[in-house]
């Protein structure tokens, strides 16, 4: 009787492991997301030009002749640059970060730095690049919101080193990302590779947050799975990770 018991425990354990075999944790049985819309950066002769203007024009002694300022708007109407640079009214408003962390970072490099908080700060030419051997697969960046954040409903992310055509090309960047919401995956996010901004719709899944200052602080992990390889470095690298929402305005 004892011995029978035994067997049917034993089965039954082995029934659990194959469960587990089939956890729904695993990258593949994980909903994925591809981009509702891409917007490509300037060309890097483009930038150059805007970023000229873009300091003429925030000299409030300067009188930039009215040919200049035309070619400045026309050059800002990229959309990236429109999305960082121009102020417009967003989910950040409102919404707001508390702290970007990382798996890990690539040490700093004379006068650049890899950290985390590079990939949150508007800015299109710093990045975070992970810090460890080989590409990066596994490594992740994790953003901290508090309880009463208005609510998160999509990303939109800068994959690689999008500061020149160069830089993007020689580093690594995520083709594959894995969402974690409460620390639980949530789906996959497939990169194009493209040197542009991806934006990902994620309304199905969420909203993420609470809106709520009773609740406690949450968080939103992205961790790599995949990347398309870079010509020079291992280094896996993302400029920006932003998002967008509700419960603003
Ligand atoms: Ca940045």
């Amino acid at each position: 009787m004892r011995k029978k018991l035994l067997t049917v425990a034993l089965a039954l354990a082995g029934l659990s492991v194959q469960v587990q075999g089939q956890n729904p944790n695993s990258a593949k049985n994980l909903p994925t997301v591809k981009p509702s819309q891409v917007w490509l950066m300037p060309t890097d002769a483009k930038m150059e030009e805007w970023k000229s203007l873009n300091e003429q024009a925030s000299n409030e002694d300067a009188d930039l002749p009215q040919n200049m300022w035309e070619r400045y708007e026309e050059l800002s109407e990229n959309p990236v640059l429109d999305e960082l640079y121009s102020g417009k009214c967003s989910w950040y408003c409102g919404g707001e970060v508390q702290r970007v962390t990382a798996s890990s970072h690539l040490k700093a490099q004379g006068k650049f730095n890899y950290l985390p908080k590079n990939a949150h700060d508007f800015d299109h030419e710093t990045v975070w690049a992970e810090g460890v051997a080989g590409q990066g697969e596994g490594e992740w960046l994790e953003y901290e919101f508090a309880g009463n954040c208005p609510r998160v409903t999509g990303v939109k992310i800068l994959p690689g080193h999008v500061k020149t055509k160069a830089a993007w090309e020689a580093n690594s960047r995520p083709k594959l990302m894995k969402v974690y919401y409460l620390g639980k995956p949530i789906c996959l996010l497939e990169l194009q590779n493209a040197r542009g901004m991806q934006v990902f719709d994620l309304e199905q899944f969420g909203p993420f947050g609470y809106h709520d200052a009773n609740k406690p602080a949450w968080r939103l992990r992205f961790e790599i799975v995949e990347v398309y390889p870079g010509t020079k470095y291992q280094d896996t690298v993302i400029s920006e990770l932003e998002f967008d929402g509700i419960d603003v305005h």
